[in-house]
């Protein structure tokens, strides 16, 4: 039996599409109501393909608890914030799951930790308290660091589909949790050590960030002489070795933006590009704000309270709002002007901010200027209402005619 620790973004759908796929699973989370919820039938956000799943793994008899199981395999996968003064990882919540598990699995089990952390975390924080519990690892238990990889938006299919990697610090171990990922992941699953594990995951998110930066810093200089930033990337990318990624009002999610500030934090004077990228994509919402009084001024807009942001979650066609630019953005601006901006988001549904609309032609009747924030399928469809609008495009997507980009 599996016992999956953190029923999240991550854990829940690791969790189903394992007991989907034959493993007998138990998952387990400390917040009683989310457990309430699945118990009740019903999933906790919204992901394609996400029901379909969770119908299948009850059916196959998965079961959620707040109580950690004994068993022999465990996998973690709980939340790794960052310390945003020391920009350090924040390991309380894998610390405080591996401590929990201490108290009930036997020896020999096998604990995987799925959570991001930065490279050295398991050394510094998780090995020692597996020590303190009494378990020698390689012989009474077995640690393994498996991060994960899929993306919000497109879980469902890459949890399937994407490569896997498997750090372990006995190869054999990192073969059998190799196995019981290979019982539905259809990629490849390199079995590598637990430092290589942690180091490639917290790489790949910085890779993106830092490119997301040089596409963010591209089109400030593009602003700065009128030239367009799209049609360069455009063309620049039918290079064969050039793959620039898009410009965007920021950079949110708990990822992108997120783990790359741990290899800063920990190698301070070595990481001098991503630093300057993430100051980069972190300054992108005042950036916006700013192309917004440039906008208004031109167009002898002086009512702040008819200029709407359209969008409120971090990407496109998800329900998360963890570090949305669109939410940055109202914060920095809170400090700059009195009235909220107003906001409208299909994804949306529960009020999270002041002057936040649930109906789109009713927000659209009372702005002037449209700031488009994310690229939901939803904005494109519904590109015509905003004809008679002014339009700050921040994604590059609405095809009218005299339409302001970032
Ligand atoms: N963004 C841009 N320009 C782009 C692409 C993205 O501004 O060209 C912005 C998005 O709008 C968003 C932010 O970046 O605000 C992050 O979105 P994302 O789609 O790039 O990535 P995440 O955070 O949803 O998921 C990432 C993925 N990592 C990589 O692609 C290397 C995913 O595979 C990871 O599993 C996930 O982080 C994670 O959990 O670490």
């Amino acid at each position: 039996m599996v016992n999956v620790i953190g029923l999240g973004y991550i854990g829940l759908p690791t969790a189903l599409m394992m007991a989907s796929h034959g493993v007998e699973v138990v998952g387990t989370d400390y917040n009683k109501e989310l457990v309430a919820t699945l118990n009740a039938g019903k999933t906790t956000f919204k992901e394609d393909g996400l029901d379909e799943l969770f119908a299948n793994a009850v059916a196959a008899g998965i079961k959620f608890s707040t109580e950690y199981q004994v068993t022999d395999t465990y996998i973690v996968s709980v939340p790794t914030p960052y310390d945003k003064f020391s920009k350090k990882v924040d390991a309380c919540y894998v610390v405080a799951a591996v401590k929990e598990v201490m108290r009930v699995c036997p020896k020999g089990a096998t604990v995987v930790v799925e959570s991001t952390v930065s490279p050295g975390t398991i050394d510094r924080f998780v090995r020692p308290v597996i020590a303190e519990a009494g378990f020698e690892i390689g012989k009474d238990l077995h640690l393994v660091h498996a991060p994960e990889r899929i993306i919000p938006g497109n879980m469902v299919y890459e949890l399937l589909h994407n490569n896997r990697t498997i750090g372990a610090d006995e190869r054999e171990i990192g073969e059998k949790v190799k196995a019981l990922y290979a019982s539905f992941c259809l990629g490849d699953i390199v079995v590598t050590d637990i430092r290589t594990a942690e180091m490639t995951k917290v790489v790949e998110n910085t890779f993106r960030a830092v490119n997301i930066a040089f596409a963010n810093e591209l089109a400030k200089i593009c602003r700065h002489d009128n030239m367009d930033v799209y049609e360069i990337i455009r063309i620049c990318n039918m290079h064969p070795r050039v793959n620039i990624l898009q410009p965007g009002p920021g950079v949110g999610g708990h990822c992108i933006s997120v783990d790359p500030w741990f290899l800063v934090g920990d190698y301070p004077s070595l990481t001098k590009v991503i630093n300057e990228s993430m100051k980069t994509n972190d300054g992108m919402p005042d950036f916006v704000l700013g192309r917004i009084h440039e906008i208004m001024e031109e167009k002898g807009i002086t009512d702040t309270t008819r200029v709407g942001l359209y969008g409120l979650t971090y990407k496109e066609n998800v329900d998360d709002m963890r570090e949305s630019p669109t939410l940055q953005l109202l914060e920095s601006q809170a400090r700059h002007l009195a009235a909220p901006l107003k906001t409208y988001d299909p994804f949306i549904t529960k009020d999270v901010v002041p002057n936040q609309y649930h109906d789109l032609d009713r927000f659209l009747a009372d702005c002037d200027l449209v700031v488009v924030m994310v690229k939901h399928d939803e904005i494109r469809k519904n590109e015509d209402k905003l004809k008679d609008k002014v339009v700050l495009d921040c994604q590059n997507i609405i095809r009218l005619p005299g339409v302001y980009h970032i």
